[in-house]
Parts: C-alpha cells; structure tokens; sequence
C-alpha cells in the first residue's frame, strides 16, 4: 500500500513563525488600524481626505472590484472625495517598452517630492493581467519613489476592456487627489489604443522616445505624435548624444507639419536622460510653463470639462454593455443565435437585431 505523504495533503497545516522582536510595533498598530473592517464609505473618506496611503489603497481596491456592493461603497467615496478634487496637474506619460518611462517616472517623481509636491503614479495598461502588471515588476526601477512617503504607486487595474480599466483610473485619479497628491502621472504603454483613453483624462501628455537608427520616426503612430504636448528623447547619455540631438531636429521639423494645437501651444522637443536626470528640470519647467499658459487662455478648464462629459458618454457605453452581456436572457439567447449564425441559417445583423429585441421586451418588464 502506498504511504501518503503528509505534507502533501491540502489540510496539512504548516507551523506558523513567532513573530520577531525587531517588528515596528507603531507600523504593525496602523497597518491593522487600517485593515480593520470598514463597515462603510466613511469610514474610508475621513482617511483618505487625511491622506492615509493604505486606506486610500484599499478605496483603489473597491473601485476596481466586480462585487456591486464593492462598487456601491466606492461610488459613495468618489462622491465624498469629488469637492477635493481637481486640483492637480495630471500628466500622461507614454512611449515603447523599453524607451525608459520606469526609470523617467523615478527621476522625474523623486525631483518633485524633493520640492514638496506629493506624486500619484497610476498606470493603463489593459494587457497587464498577461504580463503580471507591468509597473509591479516596474517598482525595482522605481525603488526610490515607492519607498517615498510622499509618493503613491498604483499598477494598472488588469482585466476587462480598455473602456473598464480607464474608467478605474480615471475614478482613482479622483481618490488621489482627495487625498492631497497634487501632481498625478499616468503610465501607459506606446502601442494601441490605450493612450487615447489616457490622453482624455489628462492635462499634459508625454511621449517618451528614443533616438534609432534609421527613420527617426518609426515605432510611434502618427497620432499620438500628434496628441503629445511635449516629445522627450531619452537615453540621451553617453555616447547617444549626438544622435538625439539629431532626432530632435527631426521631430521639430515634423512636428511643424502638424496643424495646430486647440491649446494654442506650441509641442516641445527635448532631450533627456532618465539615468543621469539630465534633462529632467528642463522638462519640469516646461511643464509648468503650459500649465500657466493654458490656464491663462481658459484651456485648461475647457479641456476638463470636456473629458468630463467624454467620460460621462463612455461610462454609459460602459454600463449599458455591461447590462446587456449580464442578462441572463441575453446569455441563453446569444448561444442558440451564435451557432445559427455560424450555421449560416441568419446573418450577424439579424442575430444582433434579435439580442436586441430580446433585451428591450425584458427590459421593459
Ligand atoms: N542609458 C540609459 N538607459 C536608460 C535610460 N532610461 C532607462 N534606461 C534603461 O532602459 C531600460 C528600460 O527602462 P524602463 O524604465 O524599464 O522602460 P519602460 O519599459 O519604458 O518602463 C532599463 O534597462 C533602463 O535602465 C536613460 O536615460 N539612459
Ligand atoms: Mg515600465
């Protein structure tokens, strides 16, 4: 008879340890402080308005849960937390893999915290549940800023559509602020359609690039060269300077054919180099540069109200989706009518205008 080994079975049970005598009890007492059960909203709202990190983490968490009574506390927060917010500057931050946006983020965050300014980092990334969230593994090259008590790092929220983790971000940029940070960045990777969605709920928007060999302007869509308010070539360290310098030239002379800006403002080209900070104060400048000139021409409100009401059309687009593939109705329905379409007995359009005709008899109910 073979012998089963112990360990082996799900209901062994391991040892636990003794706790260390060099445990922080002060940080043991808040960090249980603030795991305590939350019965409701306010119990998170009063935190986060005092800028508690972990509370307004756990709030981040609500916010991306799929649980409705999850959901129904985190809508109450950002209705609390809606008065105190707004009153950053947020700033998208896009580019390749590769180009350096990690490393930019640290050296960039860490010359802000160092003046006193507190720095949210969030992140869309709607391919993160299949990389394992990118700006987790991205925390090594942001060692400096997590570990900085005035800096707040969040992965992207994974699962779902784009539409999904965008309004996630954007509803936790809301926390973030309640919560006192006033410069927000968000990350986001240079290929498809996500920095779009970034792009609408941002002030200021960042591409990051790098000089290559050969045509200077491959690897990047047109269009986000054309949303970018400001173009940074990285990595120029060493023995790229030269040739980013020489990209620079390039992307202002293409930049110039580009029509103009609602903004009015003018799109920046610099170098910089995320590893040395060459480069970083300069870019800093000039963000605050835009910030007073479109405040100055109403820009900077004009473009906020308009994501606002953006954002107000894609949640219903969201919600309605939602409502529709959750319908038990619909879930039978579409089944028998997927494989009548794939059996060639009725069109996509005449199954989709039956779904829709199902959805509206129950939904009239
Ligand atoms: N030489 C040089 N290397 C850099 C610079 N910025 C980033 N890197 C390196 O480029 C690689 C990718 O950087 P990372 O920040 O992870 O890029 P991300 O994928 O865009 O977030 C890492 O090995 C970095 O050390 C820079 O300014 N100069
Ligand atoms: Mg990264």
């Amino acid at each position: 008879m073979k012998k089963e080994k112990k360990s082996d079975s799900a209901l062994s049970v391991s040892k636990g340890i003794t706790q260390p005598e060099t445990v922080n009890s002060d940080a043991v007492d808040r960090i249980r402080s603030a795991r305590k059960k939350k019965s409701g909203a306010n119990d998170y709202i009063k935190e986060i308005l005092a800028g508690n990190r972990t509370v307004l983490s756990q709030a981040i968490t609500l916010i991306e849960s799929s649980l409705e009574s999850h959901q129904s506390v985190a809508q109450q927060i950002i209705e609390a937390c809606l008065p105190h917010s707004g009153k950053s500057i947020r700033i998208g931050i896009t580019g390749v893999p590769g180009v350096g946006k990690s490393t930019f983020i640290e050296a960039y965050g860490k010359s802000l915290t160092r003046s006193g300014r507190k720095v949210a980092v969030l992140a869309v990334d709607p391919s993160s549940e299949r990389s394992g969230g990118s700006i987790l593994g991205d925390k090594t090259r942001m060692e400096q800023l997590s570990a900085d008590p005035n800096a707040f790092i969040r992965p992207s929220p994974s699962g779902g559509s784009l539409g999904g983790v965008a309004r996630k971000t954007r509803e936790s940029v809301i926390l973030c602020e309640a919560a006192g940070f006033d410069t927000i960045i968000i990350e986001t990777v240079g290929v498809g359609q996500s920095e779009t969605a970034v792009h609408s709920m941002v002030d200021f928007f960042l591409l990051l690039m790098l000089a290559g060999a050969g045509d200077e302007l491959q690897g990047i869509k047109r269009g986000i060269m054309e949303m970018a308010d400001m173009i940074a070539i990285n990595k120029a360290d060493g023995l790229n300077v030269s040739q980013a310098n020489l990209a620079k030239a390039e992307y202002r002379n293409a930049l110039h054919l580009f029509p103009p800006a609602d903004s009015g403002w003018e799109p920046r080209v610099l170098t910089c180099s995320a590893r040395t900070g060459e480069g970083i104060k300069e870019i800093r400048d000039q963000i605050s540069e835009y910030r007073n000139f479109s405040e100055q021409n109403g820009y900077f409100l004009r473009k906020r109200n308009g994501q606002a009401k953006y954002w107000m059309y894609e949640s219903v687009n969201d919600l309605l989706k939602r409502q529709f593939y959750t319908n038990p109705e619909i879930k039978k329905a579409s089944l028998q009518l997927e494989k009548k379409v794939l059996g060639n007995q009725i069109s996509s359009f005449i199954a989709a205008a039956e779904l829709m005709k199902i959805y509206n008899s129950g939904s009239l109910k």
